[in-house]
């Protein structure tokens, strides 16, 4: 492990110093950028900031690994100790959300169903906040989890989720402005797929047609994989027909 540390944490020197010799940075733009670290810090946005430039290089890392379902980003707002669910994913009477289904069948690369396999739902409220994290919106909403049955199959109900803009008060939206950007994800919905003996996926489902699907500000390449789920309404829901496949752990 100590040699893992070494190794990868003096690649991460390395680049930084290269940029800083590359652009001959200043003691005063060094402080800034310091400075800068130390109030995001303040403002509880470290896992923002780095989610928003560094998490898509890492679900590259593990997509270069998979056969099955591409792995997409996990997200700063993952909490691990959600409950398991009955049919539904408890959402707040205060927003109006369009009701949504969301179904679908994990099986391993070859189609055998994965019976008992754990699927982990995390997704925001309509105005863009996630439980557990904003507003002290309690943590038993907008998230919990569900196991397929024999078949392999899955099924849950929920609202259909918004646009979500990263807090941009804080330094993260701040530096995403200054960089030229705008602070916007396309509508989503978060999973965390697991059965035995079986490669663990984080993925997300994205909305066809959805705002923001071909330029996600978290340089999300919402657009690549097959996570963009066609318009389907069945009696005024929306149904996400969302198949998942995972790796034999190696
Ligand atoms: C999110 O909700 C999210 O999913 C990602 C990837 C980054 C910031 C906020
Ligand atoms: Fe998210």
């Amino acid at each position: 492990m100590k040699d893992r540390v070494h190794d990868v944490v003096t690649a991460v020197i390395e680049s930084v110093r290269q940029a800083l010799t590359e652009k001959q940075v200043t003691l005063e733009e060094y402080r800034a950028a310091v400075n800068f670290l130390n109030e995001t810090a303040a403002a509880g946005e470290l896992p923002l900031l780095s989610d928003v430039y560094f998490n898509i290089t890492i679900v590259e890392n593990e997509n270069a690994q998979h056969q099955g379902t591409r792995a997409d980003l996990e997200g700063p707002y993952y909490l691990p100790n959600a409950p398991f669910l009955e049919d539904e994913i408890k959402t707040m009477e205060a927003f109006e959300g369009e009701a949504m289904l969301i179904q679908g069948r994990v099986t391993d690369t070859a189609g055998a169903p994965l019976a008992g396999a754990v699927l982990d739902i995390w997704q925001s409220t309509p105005d863009g906040k996630y439980s557990g994290i904003h507003d002290n919106i309690p943590v038993e909403y907008y998230r919990g989890k569900v196991r397929t049955d024999s078949e392999g199959r899955y099924r849950i109900k929920s609202t259909v989720p918004v646009p979500y803009e990263i807090p941009n008060k804080g330094p993260t939206g701040k530096l995403l402005q200054m960089m030229g950007s705008h602070t916007w994800r396309p509508a989503h919905i978060h999973f965390k797929a697991m059965a035995d003996g079986h490669h663990p996926l984080t993925m997300q489902a994205y909305f066809e047609g959805g705002e923001w699907v071909n330029d996600d500000c978290c340089s999300g390449k919402c657009n690549e994989g097959q996570n963009i789920i066609p318009k389907k309404y069945e009696g005024g829901t929306r149904v996400m027909d969302i198949d998942i496949v995972l790796d034999k752990a190696a």
